[in-house]
């Protein structure tokens, strides 16, 4: 078989990411791991209770402070078509001068760190803290389209990154970073 080349392994979809058929899905969590609204809410509502009871054991075992920032830790899917979720806290933008990118790329790199030692095939990414977080769907774009670029290229595992967007703008800025690096 042909080695894949890094653009065969990163795929772009619009679309929900809790149906997703991947190893794993990210959510877009809190510190608190115990839910909330968007694609968090989404996660746990299609999930069912097993992960909620598995990020409350994480978060009082675990992470009684909560998980750090740029910080990740995976539980089952529960009743998802993926197996686990990676859960992860993306920054509030505040402005960018709160070290905002910094966070957003270790996000991205907790995340896929996990997968490599897991050996996970495939991971589904949301976009991390351009919905109630407020970061800037241009920058966040840009950074989760280099972090997953870099890690691909020094790494075997996961073979497939999918970006799960789920409106049209970030669909084209996606689209857009994935053309131009
Ligand atoms: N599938 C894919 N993407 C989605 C979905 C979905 N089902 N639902 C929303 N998005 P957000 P954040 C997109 O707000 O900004 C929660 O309360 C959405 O359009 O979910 O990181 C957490 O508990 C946006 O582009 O996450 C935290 O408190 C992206 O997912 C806080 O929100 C992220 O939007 C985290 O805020």
């Amino acid at each position: 078989m042909p080695t894949p080349t890094l653009s065969n392994r990163i795929q772009l979809v619009q679309g929900d990411i809790t149906k997703q058929a991947v190893s794993a899905i990210v959510n877009a969590a809190n510190s608190s791991l115990l839910g909330g609204g968007g694609v968090d809410g989404a996660i746990h509502r299609a999930g069912g209770p097993a992960i909620l009871e598995e990020c409350k054991f994480l978060r009082a075992r675990k992470y009684p402070a909560g998980l750090p920032p740029g910080q990740a830790v995976a539980t089952t899917g529960g009743n998802l078509p993926a197996r686990y979720v990676i859960h992860t806290a993306g920054p509030v933008w505040h402005g960018g001068s709160q070290h905002e990118a910094e966070e957003l790329a270790a996000c991205y790199q907790s995340c896929l760190k996990i997968a490599t030692a897991r050996i996970f095939e495939s991971v589904a990414f949301p976009s991390i803290s351009t919905g109630i977080y407020g970061y800037p769907k241009q920058e966040a774009a840009a950074i989760a389209v280099r972090e997953v670029r870099q890690w691909l290229a020094a790494h075997e595992w996961p073979q497939r990154v999918v970006f799960v967007v789920f409106d049209e703008e970030n669909r084209r800025l996606y689209e857009e970073a994935l053309a131009e690096q």
